[in-house]
């Protein structure tokens, strides 16, 4: 294949990939707002749970409060900046995600932008051949610098004295992010590292980390230094497709011409380019790079060489040039994986990102499983304390009844009146809630509210009427009763017509009734309201202590599971949206 062929055949694949870089966009656009929707929704449920605020003054409970609200306020915030990056390695990839982006990179002054300047075709539009890059605008240099963004014709290169063209400031220059746009593909020209400042340095690695192919370039004068060795290892940890460049593989011959004695650029040795190739694939193999094949992925070139052929028409000189062989695998690079490699830099973005929010929610979760336990070991304190205080307080209600029972059945001695079940009731009802919650406001600060809600629950029930307790006792009498009798004989008969009465006596017994008093009936109400009293003591105090006791601890168990169970689905969503 001619030089022009090769130049062709390149321009012509950038043109045609142009279609297809633009419709890659949709489905990562879809992953990416379906991670922003799911930490929305994460972010809504997390407030939620913590905005019940929780004042005590139980020291664990406001310390396991406070530590659980800033586990999960720092959450949010770790989340939020995580999204924030991405949005901004997303700013890029948006801007430039309907082209296929090359990023030059490689230490200062390894001739990445005299490549750049080659690609973007221009200097070959000048030299008057009609080539595929007529086809298209002629491209102008996109210069973005600390926000500002101006045209330029042509990437600024340092000279060869030393001076840099087109730089009026030379910070400005060294710092910009240099562009240009060929069909398809963008062009992105780095300042270089070991340029002056870190930003710059930053600035283009932040640049690299978003396109989709890299070209590494190195002096192949001083190939392979431990800092190209550094940067290519990070490339390859990052999984970042990228092509190795040995450039300037050219040096000058002297040559006669005539009497006269010029310089003539030739291509560096077979053999000096063979074994800058082999030093340099034998460490990236001692620096486990894998994957770069000779003469593939790893490519000495001259561009200057390239340009010398192109302006004297020297095919041999263009093919040492090695530019051509490089056109061909950036055509093939573009054809065949670009689709892929445009997936892989958004997916890998997404990814990055579900993976650094998905190992925060993993940390925050054993964060808040350690409250958990601590609330756990608080509850289980708390339930043996209780037991204890109803242990307490239950005598204390059966002394205090007893009392009032006593009292209540002197007074009835007295004065005989009884009192009724329902009188009686209510005031034990009033005792024992009383005791009970005179107990509860003592042991824990914040009882009324449920107190107030047991009022009828804790009700002892009727115990019966206090009364005077009476017996009725039967016994027999016997009674000597003279009943009429007829007269006898002839006196008696006389003493009858003259009205004397005659009786006979009879011994006759009967049963008497008497009503004996036994006093009032306080054993018998005791006893019953005893009963009473155990059995309140049984299920309703109980609850209602724990209801009191766990006031507090309750919402908190219910922020964590609230929040566990946000974190579950959180972790869930984002491991299938996963590219
Ligand atoms: N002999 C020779 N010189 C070259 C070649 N490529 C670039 N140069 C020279 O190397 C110097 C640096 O080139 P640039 O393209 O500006 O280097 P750079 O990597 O862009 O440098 P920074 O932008 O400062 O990082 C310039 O003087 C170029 O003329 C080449 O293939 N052969
Ligand atoms: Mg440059």
């Amino acid at each position: 294949m001619g030089m022009y062929e090769g130049i062709n055949e390149f321009v012509d694949a950038m043109i045609s990939s142009e279609e297809k870089f633009r419709d890659i966009k949709a489905s990562f656009d879809k992953k990416n707002s379906g991670v922003e929707q799911c930490i929305q929704k994460f972010r809504r449920d997390i407030l939620g749970a913590i905005s019940q605020k929780v004042e005590t003054e139980d020291e664990d409970i406001q310390k396991a409060y406070d530590g659980i609200s800033a586990e999960l306020s720092n959450l949010l915030s770790g989340v939020a900046k995580c999204i924030e990056d991405t949005k901004k390695g997303m700013k890029f990839i948006t801007e430039y995600e309907q082209s296929f982006n090359i990023a030059v990179f490689g230490k200062v002054k390894a001739g990445k932008s005299y490549l750049g300047n080659f690609i973007m075709g221009n200097a070959i539009r000048d030299l008057g051949k009609e080539t595929s890059y007529d086809k298209l605008e002629r491209p102008r240099v996109e210069v973005y610098d600390r926000g500002k963004k101006s045209t330029r014709e042509r990437l600024a290169e340092i000279s060869e004295e030393g001076n840099e063209e087109f730089r009026v400031d030379p910070n400005e220059a060294t710092s910009a992010i240099q562009l240009f746009r060929l069909g398809g593909m963008t062009w992105f020209d780095t300042p270089g590292i070991g340029s002056i400042t870190w930003e710059n340095e930053m600035l283009a690695k932040e640049y690299v980390d978003n396109a989709d192919l890299i070209v590494y370039t190195s002096n192949s004068d001083a190939a392979g230094t431990r800092q190209d060795f550094m940067e290519l290892k990070e490339l390859h940890r990052k999984g970042k497709a990228f092509l190795l460049l040995l450039t300037q593989s050219d040096t000058v011959d002297e040559d006669m011409e005539g009497d006269e004695i010029i310089s003539v650029l030739v291509p560096k040795s077979e053999k000096d380019r063979r074994d800058t190739e082999d030093y340099i694939c034998s460490m990236l193999r001692e620096n486990d790079i894998a994957g770069l094949d000779q003469g593939q992925e790893v490519l000495t070139v001259s561009v200057k060489l390239a340009f010398t052929a192109l302006e004297n028409g020297n095919e041999q000189m263009f093919r040492d040039s090695n530019l051509g062989k490089f056109l061909e695998i950036l055509t093939d690079i573009t054809r065949n994986e670009g689709a892929r490699l445009k997936m892989k830099t958004p997916g890998d973005r997404i990814n990055a990102t579900i993976l650094a929010i998905l190992e925060q929610l993993k940390e925050a979760r054993q964060e808040l499983e350690k409250y958990r336990e601590s609330l756990i070991q608080k509850q289980k304190h708390m339930s043996e304390q209780r037991k204890l205080f109803v242990e307490q307080i239950q005598p204390e209600c059966l002394k205090k009844i007893g009392r009032v029972i006593r009292e209540k059945s002197n007074e009835i001695e007295n004065s005989e009146s009884p009192i009724s079940a329902a009188e009686l009731g209510s005031l034990l009802n009033q005792t024992v809630y009383q005791v009970i919650s005179h107990a509860c406001i003592g042991e824990f600060a914040k009882s009324g509210e449920i107190l107030s809600r047991y009022t009828e629950k804790l009700n002892v029930g009727s115990v019966g009427e206090l009364k005077m307790k009476t017996d009725t006792i039967e016994y027999k009498v016997q009674k000597v009763v003279s009943t009429p009798r007829d007269p006898h004989g002839l006196w008696e008969h006389i003493g009858s017509f003259f009205g004397k009465i005659y009786s006979r006596s009879e011994l006759v017994t009967k049963t008497e009734m008497s009503v004996v008093s036994l006093g009032v009936n306080e054993q018998q109400i005791m006893a019953v309201a005893r009963d009473k009293i155990n059995e309140l003591f049984e299920e309703t105090v109980p609850a209602m202590v724990k209801e009191i006791s766990e006031y507090l601890i309750a919402p908190m168990i219910q922020i964590l599971a609230a929040s566990e169970e946000s974190i579950r689905g959180a972790i869930a969503e984002l491991e299938s949206l996963k590219c």
